[in-house]
């Protein structure tokens, strides 16, 4: 058997996997393999490539949090800081008022899901062949979503740049995946089997076989946060009734990345604050006060443009995505409370 050699990270990183990845814990887990095959060498790849990972590992399967708990799970208890043992409650709809309806300040709302479905690699170890046949399920299911969510699906394969570009201009496609999820493998034979399924409204939208096989997205150009959230869980109903997602016990649904588990909910909204913005240590106590994460409009790793923040929840785990909606919905109204203050 070949000598096991300790992967070494750049010194400046500080992700999670670095922190928690001792000689002996890596001596422990390098040499399993899940029944996909998958590795903890293939797993912490992208922390190893890229010095500024604040997690630096992703599952291979649903497996890998079983075979890998022993590092998987500080990291996971770690970033969502949660204590003891973790519920799992089904989401009930909501009843919030739009938060700005005069749109003074909110200029749009989106929830969404990351799924996997159940007995199939993830994307950063999926085969070409299992990738196609994600999106055969995917475009089944789809075509019985309920009138109100009918809409078309659009494969990227095939597509010449001009087409592409046209589609990501009208954010009706998403680009190949960054250079964290190129270095865990999420990328490869970009764009086969990736598409978007968009309602006709274009408010029920759903990424197939992006970070993970499903990223199912409600939004709206409103603060109707609810009405958001609401739209997301008729769809994931319906979903659920032909796909079986990935999920189990002890961490709820199962993703690529360790901190999309659970819920996998983020819920968020684009907000113009022009005073704040000159105020970041107040809006950090008010965004830390309830939980929430602030973003670039890009997304994540993106700066804030022109006074847009994207405000999103940070945990996904051991809450209810009721819960989540709740909190960010107080959180924002306090934000907003705050800009008119000032
Ligand atoms: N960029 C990776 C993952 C962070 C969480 N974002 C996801 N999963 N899209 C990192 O380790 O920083």
């Amino acid at each position: 058997m070949q000598p096991l050699i300790f992967p070494t990270f750049h010194s400046n990183s500080r992700a999670l996997v670095k922190q928690y990845l001792t000689p002996a814990l890596y001596e422990e887990l390098a040499p399993l393999k899940t029944h996909t095959g998958f590795t903890l060498d293939a797993a912490i790849q992208s922390g190893l490539k890229n010095p500024d990972s604040s997690i630096g590992i992703y599952a291979g399967d649903a497996q890998s949090y079983s075979t890998f708990s022993s590092i998987l799970d500080p990291i996971i208890h770690a970033y969502h800081a949660v204590e003891g043992s973790i519920e799992h409650r089904p989401v009930d709809k909501t009843l919030l008022a739009p938060l700005d309806p005069d749109k003074a300040f909110i200029l749009s709302s989106r929830v969404r899901v990351a799924r996997n479905l159940k007995g199939f690699s993830f994307p950063c170890h999926i085969t070409g062949q299992d990738r196609s046949r994600v999106e055969s399920l995917v475009s089944e299911a789809i075509k019985k979503l309920p009138r109100n969510l009918l809409g078309s699906y659009r494969g990227f394969k095939g597509l010449v740049p001009s087409q592409m570009q046209d589609l990501l201009n009208r954010k009706q496609a998403f680009p190949k995946g960054d250079r964290f999820q190129d270095a865990a493998g999420i990328n490869r034979n970009f764009p086969d089997s990736r598409g978007i399924f968009a309602s006709l409204d274009k408010k029920f939208m759903i990424w197939v076989n992006e970070e993970d096989h499903l990223r199912i997205i409600s939004m709206e150009s409103s603060s109707d946060i609810s009405g958001v959230f609401n739209r997301l869980c008729s769809g994931l109903d319906h979903l659920s009734n032909w796909l079986d997602f990935a999920f189990n016990k002890k961490y709820g649904f199962l993703t690529s990345c360790p901190t999309n588990i659970g819920t996998a909910m983020r819920a968020g909204v684009h907000i113009r604050l022009r005073k704040l913005e000159k105020k970041q240590a107040l809006l950090k106590r008010l965004v830390n006060r309830y939980n929430l994460q602030i973003r670039g409009t890009g997304g994540e790793k993106t700066l804030v443009d022109q006074g847009i923040f994207d405000i999103s929840n940070k945990q996904r785990l051991g809450i209810c995505g009721t819960r989540i909606i709740e909190n960010l919905h107080t959180g924002v109204a306090a934000i907003i409370e705050a800009e008119k203050n000032l």
